[in-house]
C-alpha cells in the first residue's frame, strides 16, 4: 500500500516522496528539490533535481482548472498527453518531450526537463528569434498530422485511434471559448480591452456575415476527423532553444482538421509581431513575417513530399487529389488562424504577447490588427494559397 494509491491532488511537498516512489532516476536518501513551475491555465507542473544534476518533470492534471476551481474537467487529459507525446516521438523524433512513464491512478506523467529551453511565448515577448523553428514545426505538423489520416493509416487502425482519442472535455473548452464565446459573450467571461469596445461590438458581436462564417468553420472543427491534431499548438506549448524545438501539452489532442494546428502556430506568431510592433521592434517583426511565409512554403513543400512518398488508399493518393485537399488544409489554416487571432483577444483566456503592452493605445491598436487581420482571413479564406498570402494578412 502506498498513498499514491488513491487520487489526490499533490502539493509541492508531495513529489519528492512521488518520484522516488514511481520512478528509478534517484535513490531512496536522494535529497531533492522540487519547484512548482507551471503557469498554464489547466494543470500543476513539478521540476524536481537532486544535487548530481538529474532532474526530471512531474506533470498532474487536477480534478478542476488551473485557471477557474469552477470549471471540472476529467484527469483522462493526463493519460492522452503521455500517450499521444509517445506517439509523435515516432513520427516526429526529437521534436517531443521524452515521457518517462504515467501514472493512471495519480493522472501525473514524469517527463524529460527541458529547462535548458524557454517557453516560446516568453522567449518571442523578449524578441528573441529562432532560425529552426520554421523547418522543425513544419516537419513536426506534417509528420504528426498526415501519418495519421485515412491517406496514409489503414482504415481500420485510423478508426481505432479516433476512438480511443476521442476526447469530448477538451473539445468542449474549444468549442465554446474559440468558436461562441468571442462573438457574443454567452457565458458573460469575456474580457473586453475598455478601449475597444464600440469596435469589438462592431466587428465582431454585430457581424451576421462572421457569424455565419464562423458556424460553418466551428462545425467543420467537431466533425472533421481528419488526422490526430495537437488541439492547441501555441507558443506556450513549445520550448525552445537555439538549436532544438519540443513541442508539449498535446491534452487538447483529438482527430479534427490539420488546419486547426497550423493556423494557431500562425496566429501565436501574429501575437508576437503586434507586441514587436508596439516596441517599435522592426528587425524582429520583419523576422516574424519571414518565419510566417517559411511556415507556411516549407509545411506546402514537405506535405507533397510526405504525401507522394506514403498516401496508401487506392482511390486518395492521386496527383489531383493531393491538391485538392492541400488546399482545403490551407484554407483552414487561415480560418484557424483567424479564429485563435480572435479568442485570445477578447475571450477569457488571452495571451501574455499582448496584455503585458502597458501602453493603452498601443495594446488597443494591436488588438484591432488582430481582429482585422483575423477577419481578413475567414472571410477570405479560400484565397490563401501561399506564405506571402498569410504574411500579407497583418497589414490590415
Ligand atoms: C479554460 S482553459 C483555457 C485555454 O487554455 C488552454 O491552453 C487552451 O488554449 C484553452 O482554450
Ligand atoms: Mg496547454
Amino acid at each position: 500500500m502506498s498513498r499514491f494509491d488513491t487520487y489526490f491532488l499533490m502539493k509541492t511537498e508531495d513529489i519528492a516522496a512521488y518520484v522516488k516512489e514511481k520512478s528509478d532516476m534517484f535513490s531512496s536518501d536522494a535529497v531533492l528539490d522540487v519547484k512548482e513551475i507551471g503557469d498554464g491555465n489547466l494543470n500543476y507542473v513539478f521540476l524536481v533535481k537532486d544535487d548530481a544534476g538529474k532532474s526530471l518533470i512531474v506533470k498532474q492534471a487536477g480534478e478542476t482548472l488551473r485557471i477557474s476551481d469552477k470549471m471540472r474537467i476529467s484527469t483522462e487529459r493526463n493519460r492522452i498527453e503521455s500517450e499521444i507525446l509517445q506517439l509523435q516521438n515516432k513520427y516526429a523524433p526529437g521534436l517531443v518531450p521524452k515521457i518517462f512513464s504515467y501514472d493512471t491512478v495519480m493522472c501525473a506523467c514524469l517527463m524529460e526537463d527541458l529547462s535548458d529551453h524557454r517557453l516560446m511565448r516568453y522567449a518571442l515577448m523578449d524578441f528573441e528569434i529562432f532560425p529552426k523553428f520554421a523547418d522543425d514545426i513544419t516537419t513536426y505538423m506534417v509528420n504528426t498530422t498526415l501519418s495519421t489520416t485515412d491517406i496514409v493509416m489503414c482504415a481500420k487502425e485510423k478508426k481505432a485511434l479516433v476512438k480511443n482519442y476521442i476526447n469530448p472535455e477538451l473539445c468542449e473548452i474549444t468549442e465554446d471559448l474559440v468558436f461562441t464565446e468571442p462573438y457574443n459573450d454567452l457565458n458573460k467571461r469575456n474580457i473586453v480591452f475598455e478601449q475597444n469596445k464600440k469596435f469589438i461590438e462592431d466587428e465582431l458581436y454585430n457581424d451576421k456575415a462572421l457569424h455565419l462564417e464562423i458556424a460553418k468553420i466551428k462545425l467543420a472543427f467537431m466533425t472533421n476527423a481528419q488526422a490526430l491534431i495537437h488541439g492547441d499548438l501555441h507558443t506556450g506549448s513549445i520550448f525552445v532553444k537555439q538549436d532544438s524545438t519540443k513541442i508539449f501539452d498535446p491534452e487538447f489532442a483529438f482527430y479534427g482538421p490539420i488546419g486547426y494546428d497550423v493556423g494557431n502556430i500562425i496566429a501565436n506568431l501574429i501575437f508576437a509581431w503586434n507586441r514587436g510592433n508596439a516596441f517599435g521592434k522592426k528587425e524582429f517583426c520583419d523576422l516574424i513575417i519571414k518565419t510566417i511565409i517559411e511556415i507556411i512554403d516549407l509545411f506546402i513543400e514537405k506535405f507533397i513530399k510526405y504525401f507522394k512518398n506514403n498516401a496508401s488508399d487506392y482511390m486518395l493518393k492521386t496527383e489531383d487529389f493531393m491538391r485538392h485537399y492541400l488546399d482545403t488544409i490551407l484554407e483552414d489554416t487561415a480560418a484557424y488562424a483567424g479564429t485563435e487571432l480572435i479568442r485570445r483577444t477578447v475571450g477569457m483566456a488571452q495571451v501574455k504577447d499582448i496584455t503585458t503592452i502597458e501602453n493603452a493605445e498601443k495594446r488597443a491598436e494591436a488588438e484591432r490588427i488582430n481582429i482585422l487581420c483575423a477577419k481578413k482571413m475567414i472571410m477570405n479564406r479560400k484565397n490563401f494559397k501561399t506564405g506571402k498570402d498569410f504574411a500579407e494578412a497583418i497589414y490590415v
